[in-house]
């Protein structure tokens, strides 16, 4: 079938008709066995997976948690242009269906290579990669019909069925969400979950200033930053759900929330923090957490005195390594089940997670967890390690001006400036404000809730005209003070001071 097609736009036509193909029905059968199957994921977890390590840090230091939506936004432009070319390709001979088979057989392999990937984790992109064929080829013969002549018939056949293979894929696409466990269900299961009854100590009025603009004490859930590799959330319910704790244990443990509701439970207010936060950044927030300290379980276990590392697993492949000390030496390392007195969210590890106050979240924060081995440092890489970032996490000292905004203008006179610092589990002692090149001056703190939590801080200025940059400096309860020394979020967190230019005037 030597179609000899000579209109490029048929071609493209044809092969971006292919690729919707290709990735829709790909998702429809994907569904039927497991979502991270699907060829369009696969793409995705593989590229996130592999990024170079300056690359991801723009993209997060940039977009923060909106990095997703850029990858999906690159991916589905490389998908289109891919569609494109094979489409062209296609016109004079098969090799455009031969290079649409070569990608599928790549994309298959990256997909027995994703995490708790079966033989199965094949069948979306072959279906897929099958039907795209066809489309390619059916396609690229009406095109072929069409000319020379482009006789207004053959050209409304070639275009009818690009409508109608677009349509199938649409349609496929849409149908993935209505089979298999979907994200419906999930949301269902989270519902019914019960969160176990502890409570936080209260909040006194103290720790929170009434400054507009200033970052509120608590962060609700729906405000609370998200970062994490998960392309698609796992999809885990209560009754699925299990934790099995293993390695250097007297005992190897299976727990399920059956078996967890016989432990105690705690409810800690913790500020939890992004390695990749850059100075000055968002990337932090505190919430109440419910859940069973981390210290109850490990014990029952028995862990062995060669272990020093938590390598906690999420059902996604994902993995943390949290230095053994650092959950049994007194702080609140829990298995949170709760976040503000609501299951956790979806997004933020439902049905379970890990919080470990004073450690960046990469090393410590494993959400949609199921797996918790004791191991060693010198044995074991957990996930951002084994891509450069520094094994241990612990929190840099960090403070931030909330307002007033960047570049803002204000009057003269007093202006109130104020913001937040954090320091978790060692707290904050004090926080300066310094404008231009004046002498550093302290600013009024709040009152402190825990060293886990951060503070907030406020202080008077006297404006005077003109374009002035106001600078913020944080001390930790150990009396150390934060560094003026700039780095960036790689490889174990930011450093440096906060700054703003303000105009007064
Ligand atoms: N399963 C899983 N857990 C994860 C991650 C991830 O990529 N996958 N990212 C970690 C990182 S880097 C951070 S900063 C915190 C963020 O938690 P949040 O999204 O609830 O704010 O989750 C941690 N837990
Ligand atoms: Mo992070």
């Amino acid at each position: 079938m030597a179609a000899q097609v000579r209109s490029r736009a048929a071609g493209v036509i044809a092969g971006l008709a292919a690729g919707a193909v290709v990735l829709g029905v790909g998702q429809l059968v994907a569904a039927l066995i497991d979502p991270a199957s699907a060829p369009f994921y696969v793409l995705g977890a593989t590229v996130i997976d592999r990024t170079p390590q300056g690359v991801r840090e723009g993209i997060i230091g940039r977009f923060g948690s909106k990095d997703k939506l850029v990858l999906y936004c690159c991916l589905g432009v490389g998908a289109a242009v891919l569609s494109a070319v094979v489409g062209l390709v296609e016109r004079r001979r098969p090799a455009g269906s031969a290079m649409l088979a070569v990608l599928g057989i790549a994309v298959a392999v990256a997909a027995l290579m994703r995490p708790a990937a079966t033989g199965w984790f094949v069948a979306p992109t072959a279906l897929g990669v099958m039907a795209g064929i066809g489309t390619l080829r059916i396609l690229t013969a009406a095109a072929g019909q069409a000319e020379p002549a482009t006789a207004g018939l053959s050209r409304r056949r070639f275009l009818g069925l690009s409508a109608a293979a677009v349509t199938v894929a649409v349609a496929a696409t849409a149908g993935a969400r209505y089979v298999g466990k979907t994200a419906r269900d999930l949301a269902a299961d989270r519902r019914r979950f019960a969160v176990p009854s502890a409570t936080a100590r209260q909040v006194p009025p103290g720790a929170r200033l009434s400054v507009p603009g200033i970052t509120s004490f608590q962060t609700s859930n729906d405000a609370f930053y998200r970062v994490d590799t998960a392309l698609q959330i796992p999809a885990v319910t209560a009754d699925d759900w299990q934790l099995r704790i293993h390695g250097l244990v007297d005992r190897e443990l299976r727990l399920t929330f059956d078996d967890l509701r016989r432990h105690r439970a705690i409810a800690r207010m913790i500020t939890l923090t992004c390695v990749s936060n850059e100075v000055g950044g968002d990337l932090a927030g505190n919430a109440v957490w419910t859940g069973y300290p981390l210290a109850d379980l490990l014990h029952d276990a028995g862990v062995r005195p060669d272990a020093d590392m938590l390598l906690s697993r999420s059902s996604d492949g994902f993995t943390a390594g949290t230095p053994v000390e650092a959950v049994l030496d007194g702080r609140d390392a829990m298995l949170a089940v709760g976040m503000n007195g609501e299951p956790l969210p979806l997004e933020h590890g439902y049905p379970a997670r890990l919080v470990v106050p004073g450690l960046y979240g990469y090393v410590s924060a494993t959400k949609w967890v199921v797996d918790l081995e004791l191991t060693r440092f010198d044995r074991a890489n957990a996930y951002w390690t084994s891509r450069g970032w520094a094994a241990k996490g612990p929190i840099k000292i960090a403070s931030r001006i909330d307002v007033p905004a960047a570049f803002a203008t204000v009057a003269p006179g007093r202006v109130t400036v104020a913001g937040v610092a954090w320091a978790q589990h060692r707290g904050i002692r004090a926080v300066e404000v310094q404008v231009d090149d004046e002498p550093w001056r302290p600013a009024e703190l709040a009152q402190e809730y825990s060293t886990d939590t951060w503070r907030q801080w406020k202080w008077s200025w006297d404006a005077r005209p003109g374009t002035h940059t106001l600078r913020v400096r944080a001390t930790d309860g150990t009396g150390t003070v934060q560094t003026s020394k700039r780095a960036a979020p790689f490889p174990d967190g930011a450093s440096g001071w906060a700054s703003r230019v303000i105009t007064v005037g």
